[in-house]
């Protein structure tokens, strides 16, 4: 197994509920290393290019009102990146299958997901689900100085007079 880093977010949902604390208990059986958390909230532009490969679904602008907190009044998300072998697929297991219902009840999204009338999933958290994916996802979400852990290369970037790190 490679060591990698995944992207976890803690969608409204997680939020609203108080289920971090819930969610935080069951990813720490992986046993990975937690190197990068924020809370945040999400703007239209992010949510947007994060679930770009999402957007000629009938569900679209309901996922992104989903992740914006629209359809919770809870603006806020959790982002957490967690590094270590094999994390991508030990997040993805805990996390259990997209669709709530599907999902094994003692995962995090079987336990606490549901099915929205709309026909969205409503399932507490998104986990990147491959290497390629979980660069991107991290890039977007995290700057490098947010991140304890060199993952990707940097370059310096100067903006009137002052110089930040940014990813290459
Ligand atoms: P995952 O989050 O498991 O990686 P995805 O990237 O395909 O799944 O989809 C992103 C989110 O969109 C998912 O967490 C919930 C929602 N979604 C996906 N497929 C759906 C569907 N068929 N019906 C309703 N919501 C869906
Ligand atoms: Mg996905």
């Amino acid at each position: 197994m490679n060591e990698e880093a995944t992207l976890i977010i803690i969608k409204p949902d997680g939020l609203k509920k108080s289920l971090t604390g819930n969610i935080l208990t069951r990813l720490s059986e992986a046993k990975l290393k937690i190197i990068g958390a924020k809370v945040i909230m999400v703007g239209e532009k992010l949510a947007n290019t994060h679930y770009r490969h999402l957007k000629d679904q009938s569900f679209f602008p309901e996922l992104i009102k989903y992740i914006q907190g629209g359809l919770h009044g809870e603006n806020r998300v959790m982002a957490l990146v967690y590094w270590g072998r094999g994390a991508i697929g030990k997040v993805r297991r805990i996390a259990g299958a997209t669709n709530p219902e599907e999902a094994d009840p003692i995962s995090i999204r079987g336990a606490y997901g549901r099915i929205l009338t709309t026909g969205l999933y409503e399932n507490v958290i998104h986990a990147s689900s491959d290497p390629s994916e979980a660069e991107r996802e991290i890039k977007l979400w995290f700057s490098p100085d947010e991140i304890v852990r060199k993952l990707y290369p940097v370059k310096e970037e100067s903006v009137s007079g002052t110089t930040r790190r940014v990813w290459q």
